[in-house]
Protein backbone atom coordinates (compact mmCIF):
# COMPACT_ATOMS: atom_id res chain seq x y z
CA UNK A 1 0.00 0.00 0.00
CA UNK A 2 0.86 3.72 -0.52
CA UNK A 3 2.71 5.67 2.43
CA UNK A 4 0.34 7.80 4.09
CA UNK A 5 0.13 11.74 2.93
CA UNK A 6 -1.21 13.64 6.19
CA UNK A 7 -2.27 17.03 5.59
CA UNK A 8 -2.96 19.28 8.65
CA UNK A 9 -5.40 22.17 7.78
CA UNK A 10 -4.11 24.27 10.93
CA UNK A 11 -6.20 27.23 11.17
CA UNK A 12 -9.82 27.16 9.17
CA UNK A 13 -11.61 30.52 8.52
CA UNK A 14 -14.27 29.97 10.89
CA UNK A 15 -12.86 28.52 14.55
CA UNK A 16 -11.86 30.79 17.10
CA UNK A 17 -9.46 31.16 20.08
CA UNK A 18 -12.44 30.56 21.74
CA UNK A 19 -13.26 26.51 20.80
CA UNK A 20 -9.23 26.47 21.35
CA UNK A 21 -6.69 28.75 22.79
CA UNK A 22 -3.68 27.49 20.32
CA UNK A 23 -6.35 28.01 16.94
CA UNK A 24 -3.26 30.83 15.18
CA UNK A 25 -3.93 33.91 13.73
CA UNK A 26 -0.14 35.85 14.10
CA UNK A 27 2.45 35.11 11.77
CA UNK A 28 4.66 33.55 14.77
CA UNK A 29 1.32 31.38 15.86
CA UNK A 30 0.71 29.99 12.25
CA UNK A 31 4.57 28.86 11.80
CA UNK A 32 4.32 27.44 15.24
CA UNK A 33 1.14 25.06 14.23
CA UNK A 34 2.70 24.20 10.48
CA UNK A 35 6.25 23.05 12.83
CA UNK A 36 3.61 21.16 15.06
CA UNK A 37 2.01 19.55 12.66
CA UNK A 38 5.38 18.90 10.19
CA UNK A 39 7.44 17.47 12.93
CA UNK A 40 4.28 15.33 14.18
CA UNK A 41 4.14 14.00 10.16
CA UNK A 42 2.21 15.88 8.23
CA UNK A 43 3.51 16.56 5.13
CA UNK A 44 0.52 19.24 3.07
CA UNK A 45 -0.15 22.41 5.55
CA UNK A 46 -3.70 23.08 4.09
CA UNK A 47 -3.84 26.85 4.62
CA UNK A 48 -5.87 29.91 5.17
CA UNK A 49 -4.86 33.09 6.55
CA UNK A 50 -5.94 35.40 9.28
CA UNK A 51 -5.18 38.75 10.04
CA UNK A 52 -4.18 39.58 13.81
CA UNK A 53 -7.65 39.59 15.63
CA UNK A 54 -8.76 36.68 13.79
CA UNK A 55 -10.14 37.91 10.89
CA UNK A 56 -10.06 35.98 7.81
CA UNK A 57 -8.59 36.88 4.52
CA UNK A 58 -7.54 35.67 1.21
CA UNK A 59 -5.36 38.99 0.84
CA UNK A 60 -2.50 37.57 -1.13
CA UNK A 61 0.11 39.73 0.73
CA UNK A 62 -1.00 38.27 3.91
CA UNK A 63 -0.26 34.70 2.39
CA UNK A 64 2.92 35.40 0.80
CA UNK A 65 3.84 36.68 4.71
CA UNK A 66 2.72 33.40 5.79
CA UNK A 67 3.81 31.15 3.37
CA UNK A 68 7.68 32.77 3.45
CA UNK A 69 7.90 32.41 7.44
CA UNK A 70 6.96 28.77 7.05
CA UNK A 71 9.24 28.15 4.27
CA UNK A 72 11.93 29.69 5.83
CA UNK A 73 11.22 26.88 9.08
CA UNK A 74 10.37 23.65 6.80
CA UNK A 75 11.18 24.34 2.98
CA UNK A 76 9.91 21.11 1.99
CA UNK A 77 6.54 20.63 3.42
CA UNK A 78 3.79 21.57 0.66
CA UNK A 79 1.39 24.16 1.11
CA UNK A 80 -2.21 23.99 -0.17
CA UNK A 81 -3.94 27.59 0.02
CA UNK A 82 -7.40 27.61 0.58
CA UNK A 83 -9.22 28.82 -2.26
CA UNK A 84 -12.36 28.43 -0.68
CA UNK A 85 -12.02 31.08 2.11
CA UNK A 86 -14.61 32.43 4.64
CA UNK A 87 -18.40 32.42 3.14
CA UNK A 88 -19.51 35.16 1.50
CA UNK A 89 -16.53 36.08 0.12
CA UNK A 90 -16.51 36.95 -3.77
CA UNK A 91 -14.57 34.55 -6.24
CA UNK A 92 -11.30 36.66 -7.08
CA UNK A 93 -10.82 37.49 -3.70
CA UNK A 94 -11.16 33.89 -2.83
CA UNK A 95 -8.56 33.14 -5.89
CA UNK A 96 -5.94 35.57 -4.63
CA UNK A 97 -2.99 33.50 -3.29
CA UNK A 98 -2.87 31.60 -6.74
CA UNK A 99 -1.35 34.66 -7.78
CA UNK A 100 1.35 32.26 -6.05
CA UNK A 101 1.51 29.78 -7.88
CA UNK A 102 1.34 27.52 -5.21
CA UNK A 103 2.00 23.68 -6.07
CA UNK A 104 -1.73 23.01 -4.83
CA UNK A 105 -4.79 24.42 -4.00
CA UNK A 106 -8.43 23.77 -3.00
CA UNK A 107 -10.95 23.49 -4.98
CA UNK A 108 -14.60 23.23 -4.03
CA UNK A 109 -16.99 21.60 -5.98
CA UNK A 110 -20.49 22.83 -5.03
CA UNK A 111 -22.51 24.91 -2.75
CA UNK A 112 -23.54 23.87 0.26
CA UNK A 113 -25.78 24.74 3.46
CA UNK A 114 -22.98 25.97 5.72
CA UNK A 115 -25.60 26.20 9.33
CA UNK A 116 -27.57 28.82 10.12
CA UNK A 117 -28.10 31.99 7.44
CA UNK A 118 -24.88 30.68 6.34
CA UNK A 119 -24.58 29.47 1.72
CA UNK A 120 -20.85 28.79 0.72
CA UNK A 121 -21.49 28.89 -2.90
CA UNK A 122 -19.68 27.73 -5.53
CA UNK A 123 -21.53 27.29 -8.75
CA UNK A 124 -21.02 25.37 -11.55
CA UNK A 125 -18.87 28.77 -13.51
CA UNK A 126 -17.78 29.30 -10.31
CA UNK A 127 -15.96 25.67 -10.19
CA UNK A 128 -15.22 26.16 -13.75
CA UNK A 129 -13.70 29.66 -13.20
CA UNK A 130 -11.09 28.38 -10.49
CA UNK A 131 -10.77 25.25 -12.16
CA UNK A 132 -9.28 27.23 -15.57
CA UNK A 133 -6.93 29.34 -13.19
CA UNK A 134 -5.53 26.32 -11.47
CA UNK A 135 -4.71 24.96 -15.52
CA UNK A 136 -3.34 28.13 -16.65
CA UNK A 137 -0.92 28.14 -13.70
CA UNK A 138 -0.22 24.72 -12.94
CA UNK A 139 -1.85 24.32 -9.59
CA UNK A 140 -2.82 20.63 -8.77
CA UNK A 141 -6.80 21.63 -7.29
CA UNK A 142 -7.57 19.46 -4.14
CA UNK A 143 -11.25 18.76 -4.69
CA UNK A 144 -13.10 19.62 -1.90
CA UNK A 145 -16.36 17.50 -1.88
CA UNK A 146 -19.04 17.86 0.98
CA UNK A 147 -21.60 15.53 -0.76
CA UNK A 148 -21.75 12.60 -3.29
CA UNK A 149 -23.12 15.05 -5.68
CA UNK A 150 -20.34 17.70 -5.60
CA UNK A 151 -17.71 14.39 -6.81
CA UNK A 152 -20.37 13.79 -9.80
CA UNK A 153 -19.94 17.44 -10.40
CA UNK A 154 -16.11 17.07 -10.25
CA UNK A 155 -15.96 13.72 -12.85
CA UNK A 156 -18.57 16.30 -15.41
CA UNK A 157 -15.97 19.14 -15.52
CA UNK A 158 -13.00 16.95 -15.90
CA UNK A 159 -14.68 15.36 -18.97
CA UNK A 160 -15.07 18.75 -20.09
CA UNK A 161 -11.74 19.84 -19.96
CA UNK A 162 -11.84 21.69 -16.39
CA UNK A 163 -9.84 19.87 -13.55
CA UNK A 164 -7.18 17.53 -15.89
CA UNK A 165 -6.96 13.65 -14.15
CA UNK A 166 -5.38 12.38 -12.49
CA UNK A 167 -7.61 13.29 -9.56
CA UNK A 168 -7.44 13.97 -5.58
CA UNK A 169 -10.13 14.41 -3.61
CA UNK A 170 -11.23 15.74 -0.42
CA UNK A 171 -14.19 14.15 1.23
CA UNK A 172 -14.64 16.44 4.00
CA UNK A 173 -17.27 14.44 5.89
CA UNK A 174 -19.92 15.42 8.63
CA UNK A 175 -19.96 19.45 7.76
CA UNK A 176 -23.29 20.80 8.85
CA UNK A 177 -25.29 20.27 5.79
CA UNK A 178 -22.80 18.57 3.93
CA UNK A 179 -22.50 14.17 3.94
CA UNK A 180 -22.75 12.59 7.54
CA UNK A 181 -19.16 11.02 8.61
CA UNK A 182 -20.85 7.69 9.10
CA UNK A 183 -18.78 4.86 7.70
CA UNK A 184 -21.43 3.75 5.31
CA UNK A 185 -21.11 7.33 3.66
CA UNK A 186 -16.99 6.75 3.38
CA UNK A 187 -17.69 3.64 1.42
CA UNK A 188 -20.04 5.18 -0.90
CA UNK A 189 -17.75 8.36 -1.54
CA UNK A 190 -14.37 6.27 -2.20
CA UNK A 191 -16.13 4.28 -3.76
CA UNK A 192 -17.74 6.60 -6.76
CA UNK A 193 -14.08 8.38 -7.69
CA UNK A 194 -11.97 6.93 -10.83
CA UNK A 195 -9.18 4.01 -9.90
CA UNK A 196 -6.43 6.52 -10.98
CA UNK A 197 -7.79 9.11 -8.35
CA UNK A 198 -6.17 9.53 -4.90
CA UNK A 199 -8.26 10.79 -2.02
CA UNK A 200 -7.87 11.90 1.31
CA UNK A 201 -10.57 12.41 3.86
CA UNK A 202 -11.37 15.04 6.63
CA UNK A 203 -13.79 14.14 9.49
CA UNK A 204 -15.77 17.29 11.35
CA UNK A 205 -15.49 17.04 14.88
CA UNK A 206 -15.48 13.53 16.27
CA UNK A 207 -16.00 11.79 12.53
CA UNK A 208 -11.96 12.84 12.51
CA UNK A 209 -10.26 10.20 13.81
CA UNK A 210 -12.81 7.31 12.86
CA UNK A 211 -12.42 8.63 9.49
CA UNK A 212 -8.91 8.86 9.43
CA UNK A 213 -8.56 5.33 10.55
CA UNK A 214 -10.83 4.31 7.80
CA UNK A 215 -9.14 5.46 5.13
CA UNK A 216 -5.48 4.59 6.67
CA UNK A 217 -7.26 0.82 6.02
CA UNK A 218 -8.78 1.54 2.79
CA UNK A 219 -5.37 3.29 0.88
CA UNK A 220 -6.28 7.01 1.33
CA UNK A 221 -5.01 9.84 2.81
CA UNK A 222 -6.49 11.62 6.20
CA UNK A 223 -6.30 15.47 7.00
CA UNK A 224 -6.77 16.59 10.81
CA UNK A 225 -6.31 19.72 12.07
CA UNK A 226 -8.13 22.62 13.92
CA UNK A 227 -10.34 23.18 10.86
CA UNK A 228 -12.06 20.47 11.10
CA UNK A 229 -11.68 19.45 14.97
CA UNK A 230 -9.92 21.06 18.23
CA UNK A 231 -10.23 18.28 20.25
CA UNK A 232 -7.57 15.34 20.94
CA UNK A 233 -10.69 12.76 22.79
CA UNK A 234 -13.68 13.77 24.17
CA UNK A 235 -13.78 16.78 25.68
CA UNK A 236 -9.86 17.07 25.65
CA UNK A 237 -8.82 20.11 23.61
CA UNK A 238 -5.34 19.21 21.34
CA UNK A 239 -2.96 21.54 22.81
CA UNK A 240 -1.13 21.83 18.95
CA UNK A 241 -2.11 20.91 15.10
CA UNK A 242 0.88 18.09 15.86
CA UNK A 243 -1.01 16.78 18.35
CA UNK A 244 -3.47 15.97 16.33
CA UNK A 245 -0.96 14.97 13.48
CA UNK A 246 0.76 12.29 16.17
CA UNK A 247 -2.75 11.02 17.02
CA UNK A 248 -2.77 9.45 13.33
CA UNK A 249 0.49 8.26 13.17
CA UNK A 250 -0.49 6.40 15.97
CA UNK A 251 -3.08 4.90 14.09
CA UNK A 252 -1.27 4.14 11.41
CA UNK A 253 1.42 2.49 12.97
CA UNK A 254 -1.04 0.13 14.49
CA UNK A 255 -2.98 -0.49 11.48
CA UNK A 256 0.70 -1.27 9.76
CA UNK A 257 0.85 1.85 6.91
CA UNK A 258 3.53 4.13 6.92
CA UNK A 259 3.95 7.82 6.48
CA UNK A 260 4.94 9.52 3.40
CA UNK A 261 7.51 12.46 3.90
CA UNK A 262 6.94 15.85 1.69
CA UNK A 263 9.14 14.30 -1.54
CA UNK A 264 6.84 11.13 -1.30
CA UNK A 265 3.73 12.91 -0.73
CA UNK A 266 4.75 14.74 -4.50
CA UNK A 267 5.69 11.12 -6.00
CA UNK A 268 2.07 10.21 -4.51
CA UNK A 269 0.21 13.20 -5.70
CA UNK A 270 2.32 13.60 -9.43
CA UNK A 271 3.54 17.08 -8.20
CA UNK A 272 6.69 18.26 -8.93
CA UNK A 273 10.03 17.42 -7.41
CA UNK A 274 11.08 20.58 -5.18
CA UNK A 275 15.22 21.22 -6.35
N1 LIG B 1 -14.23 28.03 5.08
C1 LIG B 1 -15.16 27.38 4.23
C2 LIG B 1 -16.26 28.32 3.84
C3 LIG B 1 -11.61 25.36 1.47
O1 LIG B 1 -10.69 25.57 2.22
O2 LIG B 1 -11.46 25.29 0.24
C4 LIG B 1 -14.53 26.85 2.99
C5 LIG B 1 -13.37 25.98 3.16
C6 LIG B 1 -13.02 25.20 1.97
O3 LIG B 1 -12.72 25.92 4.17
ZN1 LIG C 1 -10.19 24.99 4.28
Amino acid sequence: MEKLIITAAICGAEVLKEHNPAVPYTVAEMVREAKSAYNAGASIIHLHVRYDDGTPTQDKVRFKEIIDAIRAEIPDVIIQPSTGGAVGMTNDERLQPTELNPEMATLDCGTLNFGGDEIFENTENTIKYFGERMIERGIKPELECFDKSMIDMALRLHKKGYIKAPMHFDFVMGVNGGISGELRDFVFLRGSIPSDATYTVAGIGRYEFPLAAAAIIDGGHVRVGFEDNVYLSKGVLAKSNGELVEKVVRLAKELGREIANPHEARQILGLKPIK
